[in-house]
């Protein structure tokens, strides 16, 4: 059994288009480490569930980057969302007129065997996001492991380019209101629609086709 590892709701109704009988979400709580970068937040968390579990786990790790600030808030997203949060975010990148942002997932899988080593090892100083590019509207599957460690990562990175408005929508979760994407917000879209298009459903298919043939 595959486990996708997440205390977060919202999540869990997106990956549930990807969940079978073979997939299920699991609720585990881990002290998440701080970092300046999702793979290392994703790789270091699946490790931690994988120790927990004891059976194959994926684990989620995402965030919003404001171009304009920089990558801000990034790896920090769910640190300013509960302390300025997301309103303000809107506010604080409307008024600066660095609107232009985009949403980035890593998925994270470890399941205590090792893969096949890759040649490149993975950047993982990313907080703006650069290695990958929003107008492709990248899904970059990477075959990089984090290596140095004792149980193997695959990392799955993807991203989706959008931009900061005023707050619209009731669907989906953290930052959606304010993220619109080819003119509606991720929160006006229903979870399959946001699937669709989103850093999420990008990395979680791509880990997917992955896993099948693995
Ligand atoms: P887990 O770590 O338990 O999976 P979490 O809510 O802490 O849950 P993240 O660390 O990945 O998940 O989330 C970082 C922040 O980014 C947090 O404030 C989320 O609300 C926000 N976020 C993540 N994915 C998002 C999405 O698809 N749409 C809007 N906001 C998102
Ligand atoms: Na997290």
């Amino acid at each position: 059994m595959l486990r996708y590892v997440t205390t977060n709701d919202g999540k869990v109704r997106e990956a549930e288009a990807y969940l079978d009988d073979d997939v299920a979400a699991f609720e585990y709580d881990y002290q998440e480490i701080q970092a300046d970068s999702l793979e290392a937040v994703a790789a270091d968390g699946a490790r931690k569930a994988y120790r927990h579990v004891g059976e194959p786990v994926i684990v989620d790790d995402a965030g919003l980057y404001l171009e304009g600030f920089d990558g801000f808030p990034g790896p920090y997203s769910a640190y300013v969302e509960n302390t300025l949060g997301v309103e303000c975010v809107g506010r604080l990148a409307r008024r600066e007129e660095a609107t232009q942002a985009k949403f980035r997932c890593v998925i994270a899988y470890c399941d205590g065997d090792s893969f096949e080593a890759s040649p490149e090892p993975v950047d993982t100083d990313d907080r703006r996001g650069t290695d990958i590019d929003a107008d492709e509207r990248a899904t970059a599957a990477t075959d990089e492991t984090v290596a140095g460690e004792e149980l193997p990562v695959k990392l799955f990175p993807a991203a989706v380019p959008g931009h900061i408005v005023e707050p619209r929508g009731d669907g989906g979760f953290g930052y959606d209101p304010i993220f619109e994407h080819d003119g509606t917000t991720f929160a006006e879209m229903t979870p399959e629609e946001k699937n669709a298009v989103s850093h999420r459903g990008r990395a979680l298919s791509t880990f997917a086709e992955w896993y099948a043939g693995r």
